[in-house]
């Protein structure tokens, strides 16, 4: 589907893809809980919570992969940054995870780049 321009509340243009869930999300066509929100940033809860706190980050700009968001340096750390603001505001002090599913063997099913925040009980090893 075409991208399709629309204005966001910092009145700067930017691209949205019309087909894409987390693009709709951060456009506000679909709702979500939000936690947390930058200029460049959305973090929101997973419908499907896999730990006591699973929040999804994700840069408002589309990139599909961890890849592309590793292309672009500042988008990439604005990402990392909220990831940790909401890790305090939800109060991880005994740590937590941040994952990137990428790809088919990653098990990555929304391609807009998005970080699994998970925490809040031990979460036992990463691979069993
Ligand atoms: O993870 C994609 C994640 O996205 C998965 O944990 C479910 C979550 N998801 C899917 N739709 C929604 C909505 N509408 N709100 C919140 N969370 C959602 P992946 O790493 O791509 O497998």
């Amino acid at each position: 589907m075409d991208p399709a321009t629309i204005q966001s509340s910092t009145h700067k243009i930017r691209q949205v893809e019309n087909s894409c869930l987390f693009c709709r999300i951060v456009a506000g066509e679909i709702p979500a809980t939000v936690v947390h929100r930058t200029e460049t940033t959305l973090a929101f809860r997973d419908i499907d919570p896999k730990a006591p706190t699973h929040v999804l980050v994700i840069p408002v700009a589309h990139h599909a992969d961890v890849i592309a968001l590793a292309a672009d340096p500042s988008a990439a750390a604005d990402v990392l940054a909220t990831a940790a603001a909401v890790a305090e505001k939800e109060g991880l002090t005994d740590g937590f995870r941040v994952i990137f599913n990428t790809g088919a063997h990653g098990g990555q099913e929304v391609f807009h780049v998005h970080a699994h925040l998970v925490g809040g009980a031990p979460l036992g090893p990463m691979l069993a």
